[in-house]
């Protein structure tokens, strides 16, 4: 479904010159245009066809003639294969850590701290000039069976959280350019997921992380996080109402995290566009954090060729809307997606194949970023 049309508002500054310029200076300037056109800096059909030096450009640097980054997921068993971290390290300039900033990874033993798996990302990252999703903070899943295995009352739950909060912003500390400080809070009514969390300490849970959060690193963007909150609805309905009160309370909130877990026999998330705008509206930043549209296997021909329909569809909503300030895939190839593990017969979600190929979903968002 290819069927938004839509004109970005970045870069659309209007020129208030009115001296008509002389002749010596409009051959200067087509002089220079002529070298900038040659270098592949400006316009010209290299720059056209998405090449600079010879070398063609990266979904990054698509993305930061935008003003936005383009982000990948990667997780810490992968990053053994060179062929894989190749392509991770030059064509992003955004990086998530699937897994290795998780509770159980981070804190398996409570107030023992394993930061090695973060850290591995991190410092790649780093290497490769890339910034860094924090994820995440707090979530109900993945945590360590030290905490799910007993009672605690809210006070000494409120301490847990506090601490760990503290321990890992603090690690991470100018180090992550974001955390998904709470993720997937929301049940699919829009009422609060009934996690260990919220049952213990009420919603007030949220409220205080973000704050926990911004003590620990007041340079990070705090964020939200949740799936299935791409297009209006009681979910994304319940994130705008709970963002609209932290923002009135000064709670320090600065994003909201769309994954954006697509999947094609669902059907497109059509207001997505009207519904990033929303929050932008409310003086929030958002992002598209996780995105992938998986299939029913086989892949046919046609599903791909819709899938890469979804992908410019979706970077095209963001391009579209101000504070959207960029796109993350969650992992980049076929090859390291979670998808086959957890939805028997689904898969090739990614925009590249098993084989580090790019499919049609690639030169799709090649295509929306030019
Ligand atoms: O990619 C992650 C996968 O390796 C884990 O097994 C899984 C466990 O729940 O979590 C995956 O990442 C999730 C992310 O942290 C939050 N949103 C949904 C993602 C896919 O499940």
């Amino acid at each position: 479904m290819s069927t938004t049309s839509t004109t970005s508002t970045i870069g659309s500054e209007s020129t208030t010159r009115t001296t008509r310029p002389s002749r010596t200076r409009l051959r200067l300037a087509g002089a220079l245009a002529t070298v900038l056109v040659a270098a592949g800096v400006v316009g010209g059909p290299a720059a056209q066809a998405g090449e600079q030096h010879g070398k063609p450009l990266t979904l990054a640097d698509l993305a930061q003639r935008h003003g936005r980054y383009f982000g990948s997921a990667t997780d810490n068993p992968e990053l053994t294969d060179p062929a894989y971290t190749a392509l991770l390290g030059s064509e992003f300039d955004m990086i998530t850590p699937g897994n290795g900033m998780k509770w159980y990874a981070t804190e398996p033993q409570q107030g023992v701290f394993d930061w090695s798996n973060g850290d591995e990302i991190v410092n790649l990252a780093r290497a490769n000039h890339q910034k860094v999703r924090g994820h995440t903070l707090v979530w109900h899943n993945q945590l360590p069976s030290w905490l799910t295995s007993r009672e605690w009352t809210a006070d000494e739950l409120r301490a847990v959280l506090k601490n760990h909060i503290f321990a890992e912003a603090r690690h991470y500390r100018g180090k992550v350019y974001s955390w998904d400080v709470v993720n997937e809070a929301f049940n699919e009514d829009g009422t609060y997921r009934e996690t260990i969390f919220y049952k213990t300490l009420g919603p007030g849970y949220i409220a205080d992380a973000l704050r926990w959060a911004h003590q620990a690193d007041p340079h990070a963007k705090l964020y939200l996080n949740d799936y299935n909150i791409e297009a209006t609805g009681p979910k994304s309905d319940a994130y705008y109402q709970l963002a609209k009160d932290l923002k009135a309370q000064g709670v320090p909130l600065d994003g909201i995290g769309l994954q954006a877990h697509l999947a094609l026999q669902y059907g497109y998330p059509t207001t997505l566009e009207e519904n990033l705008r929303r929050f932008s509206q409310l003086g929030l930043d958002t992002a598209l954090t996780e995105v992938d549209v998986r299939m029913l296997l086989p892949a046919t021909e046609e599903k791909v060729a819709q899938q890469a329909d979804w992908y410019r569809d979706m970077t095209e909503a963001c391009l579209a809307v101000r504070r959207c300030v960029g796109i993350t895939v969650w992992d980049y190839t076929d090859k390291y997606s979670w998808i086959p593990a957890v939805f028997t017969g689904e898969g090739a979600a990614l925009p590249w194949d098993e084989q580090l190929q790019p499919k049609p979903a690639y030169f799709a968002l090649r295509e929306a970023l030019k």
